[in-house]
């Protein structure tokens, strides 16, 4: 592959700063430190059970989940891979409670880092792809000690944001504001070469991505558009559609990305979900931005996810987000109020499927 056709990501990092002069070294520095925290990620999954590092650590994280011991490694990775550089202030981890300010030696960099450092982990023993996720804000007081409250500011401030997944291969997928491109790992030479330039998502689709099991726990307006598509061509929305559900975000991001869809991981009637699933900080906002910057739309139903302030660092969000046709849609259906549950002979009128 010549290199001038599929330029390593430091290469097409350092043309656009020169080109836009948008972000300076410091930020390219910091992309390319969490590029190799994703290399050694994906080489410590990818050693999976012969090197033992299946199954449970045996500890439970702040959000109250059983922690894989991947999820442990990972984070791990992603902290030592990125505070020594000099380029961040802190940084902050699903994994973790509180932000982690980078050691009292090193020198304290003008960002903050925020990330998943391994999404999709239930999948991780049964060898189905897992990713990682990464959002990049401003320190807002540069040099100063960094305090909890510094984070919490809105999706709209990212400065980048992506992920890596990791599956056949190892991708890496980002943005800096100026279109969303994606990159391959070169396992030989072990450089992120550019593949996927200037990904964009179809504003139409007809593949939707949603945990059918909780529908009975849905607001009406996520029930509606669910059934609708369900229907198919004999129902309202006249053509039949596709349902994938891999319960790996990063994956179902990543299909979007390729070929369009919707995803759909909406707040629920059950205790643990009535504010959404995922979380804001290092799943919605990052990925909020990817999808946002290839055409797409974020929406947590009623309101951009990109504007939302946070109240604090761990928190929930409803998201539905890709194809901008679909989730404009979804939107429509918020303001709508209740409808009336579609009545065609598949359905009855308590829920997705004929019970009869
Ligand atoms: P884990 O990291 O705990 O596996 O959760 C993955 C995830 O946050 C997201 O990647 C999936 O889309 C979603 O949860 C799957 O949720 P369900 O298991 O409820 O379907």
């Amino acid at each position: 592959m010549p290199i001038h056709e599929h330029p390593t990501l430091a290469q097409f990092l350092l043309q656009d700063k020169r080109s836009r002069g948008a972000f300076g070294t410091d930020l390219v520095q910091l992309l390319l430190d969490v590029a190799q925290a994703c290399k050694a990620v994906s080489r410590t999954v990818a050693g999976g059970s012969l090197r033992g590092v299946f199954g449970s650590a045996n500890a439970v994280n702040v959000q109250g989940e059983t922690q894989a011991k991947l999820d442990v490694l990972a984070d791990e990775i992603f902290r030592e891979r990125t505070e020594f550089g000099g380029h961040v202030a802190a940084v902050a981890s699903e994994e973790q409670e509180e932000p982690v300010p980078v050691p009292q030696d090193y020198p304290r960099g003008d960002f903050l880092l925020l990330y998943d450092p391994l999404d999709g982990s239930s999948n991780i023993d049964v060898n189905v792809s897992v990713g990682s996720i990464f959002s990049v804000l401003r320190a807002p007081r540069p040099g100063e000690p960094v305090e909890a409250a510094d984070f919490l500011q809105p999706g709209a401030r990212q400065v980048a944001a992506g992920y890596a997944i990791y599956g056949p291969s190892t991708k890496l997928v980002l943005t800096v504001g100026s279109g969303v491109h994606g990159f391959t790992l070169d396992p030989v030479l072990g450089d992120f070469r550019l593949t996927r330039p200037n990904m964009t998502i179809p504003a139409a689709t007809k593949e939707f991505a949603v945990n059918a099991s909780n529908s009975r726990f849905w607001e009406a307006p996520v029930k509606r558009y669910v059934e609708e598509c369900m229907a198919g061509a004999e129902g309202p929305r006249g053509k039949d559609f596709n349902m994938r559900w891999i319960a790996s975000m990063v994956a179902e991001v990543h299909r979007i990305l390729v070929r369009g869809g919707v995803f759909l991981y909406p707040r629920d009637s059950r205790p643990g979900s009535r504010k959404g699933r995922l979380r804001l900080m290092y799943e919605g906002n990052p990925m909020s931005m990817l999808i946002e910057q290839a055409g797409g739309l974020s929406t947590t139903g009623t309101e951009r996810v990109l504007d939302i302030v946070p109240d604090e660092l761990h928190q929930r969000v409803p998201l539905i987000l890709g194809s901008a046709e679909e989730v404009e849609r979804i939107q429509a259906y918020h303001r709508a109020g209740p409808e009336p549950v579609i009545d065609t002979p598949l359905f009855n009128a308590r829920g997705l499927f004929r019970t009869a």
